[in-house]
């Protein structure tokens, strides 16, 4: 039999299978098992003086309070209208204006802040309030009450990175808002008291955590920059991050949050970092300094507050013009629980 009656008998069999939702496989296969990485997402860039003046104006047409969270969604350009940054993250810039408030609500979604712009609001985190300063890394673990408010007399702004599409996968979204009438939920320990009980290097003596997520909701920027100026100045650096650190939970030693993993590093002035591509597409917040960083075929030059990401296999190179401090979050958490991550070198 000719080939194209061969075709001709396969495709008529694919039509009389459809209806009881059978399809062939050996027709996929080859999409499905791929022999590596394929993302769809695609390296993308944000200049934040560029878009800062948009955030500000969704503060002219929207109340914090009438959106419940007040965010542009930082949309990879292949996944437009799907709200996600890479295929398993969500990214967004989230503002509050002075004396406005963001309504108390927990998802089983899992949250990050990163601290972009403006100094003095809080997020509050069952029961416990923590002042934002730029550069801090604060955490809503998978169903906690939490809400934002700003006391000060400035915009804030900063990056929220949820697991939203994690979520989604395994169709496991819950939400609550609560009782109805209150805005900001009730303090019942002072500013600082997480970060004093777990966060110096002790745990109480009694205490056994009782969730996967760190204890500690603020991790601020402070220590974390005292912590790489001191390992930057001992020059011991790695050949493609300078010198990397990741956030843990102090409990576990595991990262911060059972699915996003979140990391900081310094990369001297001068630096010129090797190849690298790892199966964690990365979204990177740009906190000190000026450098660039080479994804495929593609340059970011980037100063402090830009934001880009780097999607899953992407061989990509960081160089620092001055002293350059860059905040970064994947799903590395998962895919190494899962035994599925993977990173190469050079040119591997
Ligand atoms: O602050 O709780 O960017 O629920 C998206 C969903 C922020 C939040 C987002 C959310 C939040």
């Amino acid at each position: 039999m000719s080939d194209a009656g061969l075709l001709e008998r396969r495709r008529k069999f694919y039509d009389e299978i459809a209806p009881d939702n059978l399809a062939p496989l050996w027709e996929v296969l080859r999409g499905l098992v791929t022999p590596e990485p394929r993302p769809q997402a695609v390296p993308a860039f944000w200049r934040y003086e560029a878009i800062r003046p948009h955030v500000l104006r969704s503060g002219e047409l929207i109340t914090a309070k009438e959106a419940e969270r007040r965010v542009l969604i930082l949309e990879n350009p292949a996944y437009r209208g799907q709200s996600k940054i890479t295929n398993s993250l969500y990214a967004g810039l989230q503002l509050i204006m002075p004396g406005e408030v963001a309504p108390v609500h927990r998802h089983a979604q899992t949250a990050l802040r990163f601290i972009v712009e403006g100094e003095g609001a809080y997020t509050a985190v069952e029961g416990e309030k923590t002042l934002m300063r730029p550069g801090d890394f604060v955490i809503t673990p998978s169903w906690t009450w939490h809400d934002h408010g700003n006391e000060s007399d400035r915009p804030m702004v900063w990056l929220d990175g949820l697991d939203i599409p994690i979520v989604q996968l395994f169709d496991a979204s819950f939400a609550e808002t609560h009782l109805p009438g209150a805005d900001a939920q009730p303090l019942a320990r002072p500013e600082g008291d997480a970060l004093a009980r777990y966060g110096a290097g002790l745990l109480p003596v009694d205490w056994h955590p009782q969730a996967p997520a760190s204890p500690v909701f603020n991790y601020p920027y402070a220590r974390t920059r005292e912590a790489l100026e001191r390992l930057g100045r001992s020059g011991d650096l790695d050949a493609c991050h300078g010198i990397k650190l990741r956030y843990v939970n102090p409990a576990s030693g595991d990262y911060a949050m059972p699915t996003m993993a979140t990391f900081m590093q310094l990369l001297p002035r001068g630096f010129r970092g090797q190849r690298y591509r790892s199966t964690d597409g990365s979204v990177y917040s740009v906190v000190e300094g000026r450098g660039r960083t080479q994804v495929g075929e593609q340059v970011f030059d980037w100063g402090p507050r830009d934001l880009f990401v780097v999607p899953s296999w992407y061989p990509h190179r960081h160089e620092a013009a001055e002293d350059a401090v860059l905040f970064s979050f994947s799903d590395r958490a998962v895919q190494q629980k899962l035994g599925l991550w993977r990173e190469a070198r050079g040119n591997g």
